[in-house]
């Protein structure tokens, strides 16, 4: 992939995300060598990419299956003008860009609350952003990336409820044209959000999502709860009224559909 992955630089039409990319055949996860770069100084929006990673991460300390030659695993490096609590927006963003490029391939798709990309219920991406805050506020936003591309096969622990592009399209599919669309998408997004377009990019999220006004379970940490999502903030917070007619905000959780 690393021959493709220069060619797209070329081709890439953006200005600030993926003018450098870091193309490697092994990491332990994209997200941890993005930090080291970005502690270095690396220009805003440079990727790291790698073909196969060996400790991939999900939220929590778990596990990402990033097996070589099948998917898109990266990381991309933002310093943006935000406040801490708005972070999450990253991961919005992302999710957005993901969502476009694969609607863009006729297939279609879904958001799920607050980080998967599902196609017909199935996990097909993952987004983790992580920060570094210090005492004038956000020093670096990493936000990873991983898509399931071409895999025709999944371990026996995600099998049931994990999908890729290739075994819902049929065919398998060109990684370096997927990652120069995907930031492509992922600027437009990231420029409506340092122009301030927060309301737009929360109102796009939500409407691609099936959860509103769904009954869903939660789990946050210790803490479980159900209830009726009536709608998510304009911080990203999912907003759920328990059957006592109470309501909670979540930042962060699994959710799962009651029926
Ligand atoms: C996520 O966490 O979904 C965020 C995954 C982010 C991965 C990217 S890859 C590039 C960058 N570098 C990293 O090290 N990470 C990021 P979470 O919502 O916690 O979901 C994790 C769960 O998803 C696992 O516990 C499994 O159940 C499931 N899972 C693991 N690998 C998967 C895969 N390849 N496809 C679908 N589901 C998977």
């Amino acid at each position: 992939m690393d021959r493709l992955i220069e060619k797209i630089v070329d081709d890439l039409n953006t200005s600030v995300v993926g003018r450098e990319i870091k193309y490697y055949s092994v990491l332990e996860s994209t997200n941890e060598r993005a930090k080291q770069l970005a502690k270095e100084g690396y220009n805003e929006g440079t990727v790291v990419i790698a073909d196969e990673q060996t400790g991939g991460k999900g939220r929590l300390g778990r596990r990402w299956f990033s097996p070589p030659g099948s998917g898109l695993w990266l990381s991309i490096i933002l310093y943006p003008e935000l406040e801490a609590d708005r972070v999450p927006l990253m991961t919005i963003i992302a999710s957005l860009a993901v969502y476009d490029v694969i609607e863009s391939l006729g297939l279609i798709t879904e958001i799920k609350w607050p980080n998967d990309i599902l196609i017909k219920g199935h996990k097909v991406c993952g987004i983790l952003s992580e920060m570094s805050v210090g005492s004038t506020g956000i020093n670096y936003v990493i936000t990873g990336i991983g898509l399931n591309v071409n895999q025709t096969y999944f371990p026996e622990e995600i099998r049931e409820f994990a999908t890729s592009l290739r075994i819902e399209l049929g065919k398998e599919l060109n990684r370096a044209y997927l990652l120069q669309i995907i930031l492509e998408a992922f600027e437009r997004y990231y420029f409506m959000l340092t122009r301030g377009k927060i309301d737009l990019l929360i109102n796009l999220w939500k409407e691609r999502m099936k959860i509103i006004n769904k009954r869903i379970q939660i789990k946050n940490g210790q803490e479980i709860a159900s209830g009726i999502v009536i709608d998510i903030s304009n911080g990203g917070e999912l907003i759920l009224r328990d059957d006592t007619g109470n309501i909670h905000l979540y930042w962060a959780g699994d959710t799962s559909l009651v029926k």
